[in-house]
């Protein structure tokens, strides 16, 4: 079975290749190296040490004895090569992570929006548009946030994509399902809600077989593939425009630093580790919708935690790391609940690892080998 993974050279598409690789699949990542641009362009880079993509394959191929292939294609901006890649390979499933993921990036300039719009929203639609023109019937699994429904308090549990909504016509009471309503509070938010309306279109008037992940927070570095080997190694990103809270919170405490609470902390996020990030993606994988199914839509989180609780957590776990409220440098509420289910991915067997299952030692190991690489000054900036 051949898979594209787009955007196969970053956090997420990296251990992603990799495990599907070692169970057997003709893996190919398509990636144009445009993260390792934006590393350049902000002066940061991973606390561990990411080789080039090549040194990466090479790596694999000795210790795996197969190969991943890599195709280097802008996908929003050059349709032509995408197109015809996916014509000659025909790939039964493409799995779509070839987007900007950062929020504080999406917000940093009108030219930051801009690319963000462009690059997200035109690397969706051209992969929709080559699987009709070329005619193929590939399982499109993309990789979204549950961020898209906003974070203001909800009153109820978020279910996996569709809600049942009664609608009044005079007299009559129709019942309707409809797609979660998205109320996004970033550009990078916004490009995952508009993604979805470019899914469900295609899903519908072409018949295009569309899962789409709406995920929490990652947190974690590795997974059983990257440990093989450091040149496997997979990111940890600390700064404040990619570093993602918890493992911001476990390298400031790990180096006697502060840890940079925005806000009051009280803003309730959904969380996941990278090897159920893995898992969930390889669930979708094997339960492909059938033709003529309406797109799947599955939250992927394994828990929600409060900034304020996480840390509190690190603080226990790594070290009396001291807490500062800093002024919030994003547009969100001060303080939030969610609730969040992931019963659709359960069902299908993922068991979700929660932070109180002793995978923050994962993160300290990390922390400490590659400490001597932070450069200090990225974890007191909050932009
Ligand atoms: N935060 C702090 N201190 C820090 C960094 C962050 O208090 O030093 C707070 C933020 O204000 C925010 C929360 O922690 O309330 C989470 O921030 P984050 O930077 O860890 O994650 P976020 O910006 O929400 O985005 C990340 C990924 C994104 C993914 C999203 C899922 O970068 O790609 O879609 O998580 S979700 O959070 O569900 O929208």
């Amino acid at each position: 079975m051949k898979i594209f993974v787009l955007g196969g050279d970053g956090f997420c598409g990296w251990p992603i290749a990799l495990s599907l690789s070692a169970k057997g699949f003709d893996v190919w990542i398509v990636d144009d190296q445009s993260r390792r641009q934006i590393d350049r362009e902000l002066g940061i880079g991973s606390l561990t040490p990411i080789h080039p993509l090549e040194e990466r394959l090479k790596a694999w191929r000795e210790i795996a004895g197969r190969g991943i292939a890599w195709v280097n294609i802008d996908i929003a901006r050059n349709y032509a090569a995408f197109r015809d890649l996916v014509r000659l390979e025909k790939p039964d499933s493409i799995i779509h992570l070839a987007e900007q993921r950062s929020v504080p990036y999406s917000m940093r300039s009108i030219a930051h929006r801009r690319s963000t719009i462009e690059g997200n929203l035109g690397a969706t639609h051209n992969i929709l548009a080559a699987l009709v023109e070329c005619e193929i019937d590939s399982h499109l699994i993309h990789l979204s946030s549950i961020g898209i429904y906003g974070y203001e308090t909800l009153g109820y549990c978020i279910s996996d994509g569709y809600l049942s909504v009664p609608i009044k016509s005079g007299c009559v009471v129709k019942e309707r399902q409809v797609l979660q309503p998205t109320n996004p509070l970033s550009i990078y938010h916004l490009s995952k809600a508009q993604d979805r309306l470019f899914l469900d279109f295609y899903n519908k008037n072409d018949g295009i077989r569309v899962t789409d992940l709406l995920q929490g927070t990652v947190w974690g570095t590795q997974t059983p593939e990257t440990m093989l080997d450091d040149r496997l190694i997979n990111r940890f990103d600390y700064d404040a425009v990619f570093g993602t809270v918890l493992n911001r919170f476990v390298l400031q405490a790990a180096l006697g630093h502060s840890l940079t609470v925005y806000g009051s902390g009280e803003q309730t996020r959904a969380f996941i580790h990278i090897t159920d990030t893995v898992r969930c993606i390889e669930i979708a994988l094997a339960n492909p919708p059938t033709q003529g199914d309406r797109m799947v839509v599955l939250n992927q989180v394994a828990e929600t935690q409060r900034v304020i609780d996480l840390a509190t957590m690190v603080s226990r776990s790594v070290g009396a790391a001291e807490t500062v409220f800093v002024d919030n440098p994003r547009e969100e509420p001060a303080s939030n609940e969610l609730q969040v289910s992931n019963a659709g991915l359960t069902a299908l067997d993922f068991e979700p690892k929660t932070l109180s299952g002793g995978l923050l030692q994962e993160i300290r190991e990390v922390v400490q080998k590659y400490a001597f690489r932070c450069d200090k000054a990225q974890l007191w900036k909050t932009a």
